[in-house]
């Protein structure tokens, strides 16, 4: 297994239930460390360009208008295997499917408002990364 990165967004349905603390605290528990984060009010440009490969789906949307309506905290986690590690503590995208414990589990209540993103290839994180994250503002650690 290799030390990978990996882009996070607490979504805004979760920074609205002043979860952003109790969702972080799982990733360090977890063995992932947050080398880059910010805050941010998504445009509907950036979130639209952030979710492009949905552009065509009926729910694109519904998509970018929740992740523009309040504000998001994105992030960087790095540890070994970061990309399957954090989809793991995420869940299903429907938290109704996601198991006991995970996060969309115990923060989400509906598919369209799931409480975080996470990337899903080593190539998406790659794009996700860069597209919010000059490299200056990672801090490897
Ligand atoms: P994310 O990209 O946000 O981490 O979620 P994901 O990989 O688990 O799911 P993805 O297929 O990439 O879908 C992106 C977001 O679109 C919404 N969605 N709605 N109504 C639907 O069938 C449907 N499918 C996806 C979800 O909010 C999902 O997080
Ligand atoms: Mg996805």
């Amino acid at each position: 297994m290799a030390t990978e990165r990996t882009l996070s967004i607490i979504k805004p349905d979760a920074v609205a239930k002043n979860a952003i603390g109790e969702i972080i605290a799982r990733f360090e528990k977890a063995g992932l460390k947050v080398v880059a984060a910010k805050m941010l009010h998504l445009s509907e440009e950036k979130a639209g360009g952030f979710y492009a490969e949905h552009k065509e789906r009926p729910f694109f949307k519904d998509l970018v208008g929740f992740m523009t309506s309040g504000p998001v905290v994105v992030q960087v986690l790095e540890g070994e295997d970061a990309i399957a590690k954090n989809r793991e503590l995420m869940g299903a995208t429907n938290p109704k499917e996601a198991a006991p414990g995970t996060i969309r589990a115990d923060f989400a209540e509906t598919i369209d408002a799931n409480a975080v993103h996470g990337s899903d290839s080593p190539a998406s994180a790659e794009r996700e990364v860069a597209y919010f994250f000059n490299a200056d503002e990672i801090c490897p650690r």
